[in-house]
């Protein structure tokens, strides 16, 4: 392992080097298989330093998204998130969309509950300040990689007493007879703050894709309000575009 063995000689703080060095190792393909890093000792007789340098230089790749502690486990090399080209003419959940990309969708709950609304929701959802909303803030996950964040609100008196039976919200609105069937989203880009990055695995900064979405049931009822970040990593929305009736029928003119 004389390859990785860090160039103590650099004038970067060794931690550094040491994290750049793992980087390059990285890069190259040399943990791939199992995606899992050696030991704490074993590294650290590898690049020859000592644990606390090892461990400052990996909890800063930790930090940038590179490296993941699974407890228990180890410390792995994050695998490449999928990436996902979602049509933006479709009203789809996330679950439906993974799947039908074959990928397994997983939420980690990050706050759930029955609340009355912020303005914005009660703003964005039409009503009352006063009525209750369930209201859900998820972890996505598509093969366990971090796709998104997102917080829902839904008026709590579309789901059936507030219960999330399973773990698609669009399913236990079905289930109530409230499923989504029209959507007016808007998208915005924003870079991340340090919170939701340590949460989506990307460095602070990191571009991402803020989302709001409004769905409405086939009785022209609003029955959610999302805001969603999805990384720009791993998602891009698609969009046919048509020319409009009275364009069309100009250019067909213009052609004859
Ligand atoms: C999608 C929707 C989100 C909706 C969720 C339901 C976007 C940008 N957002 O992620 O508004 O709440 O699906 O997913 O597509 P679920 O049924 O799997 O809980």
């Amino acid at each position: 392992m004389a390859g990785l063995r860090a160039g103590k000689a650099e004038r970067a703080p060794l931690f550094a080097s040491i994290a750049a060095e793992l980087k390059r190792e990285i890069a190259s393909g040399r943990f791939a298989q199992a995606d899992l890093l050696p030991g704490e000792r074993e590294l650290s007789e590898m690049l020859e330093v000592s644990r606390t340098t090892l461990r400052r230089a990996i909890a800063g790749l930790v930090e940038e998204g590179v490296l993941v502690h699974r407890h228990g486990a180890g410390t792995f090399v994050r695998r490449n998130p999928p990436r996902v080209e979602q049509p933006l003419s479709r009203l789809t959940s996330f679950t439906e969309d993974m799947r039908l990309r074959g990928l397994a969708p997983s939420s980690k709950v990050i706050e759930q509950g029955t609340f009355l609304p912020t303005p914005e929701e009660s703003m964005m959802l039409d009503i009352a300040l006063t009525e209750q909303v369930f209201r859900l803030e998820r972890l996505r996950l598509a093969d366990e990689a971090p796709m998104a964040l997102e917080r829902a609100a839904v008026p709590l008196r579309y789901l059936d007493g507030g219960e999330l039976g399973g773990s698609s919200l669009y399913a236990a609105l079905a289930t109530a007879g409230f499923r989504p069937v029209r959507a007016i989203e808007r998208i915005r880009a924003v870079v991340v703050g340090a919170a939701q990055a340590a949460l989506l695995g990307v460095p602070e900064g990191s571009p991402t894709l803020d989302i709001q979405r409004v769905a409405y049931a086939s009785d022209g009822r609003r029955v959610e309000f999302t805001r969603s970040v999805y990384r720009s990593d791993t998602y891009d929305f698609v969009a046919e575009l048509t020319l409009s009736p009275g364009a069309r029928a100009r250019t067909e003119g213009a052609i004859r």
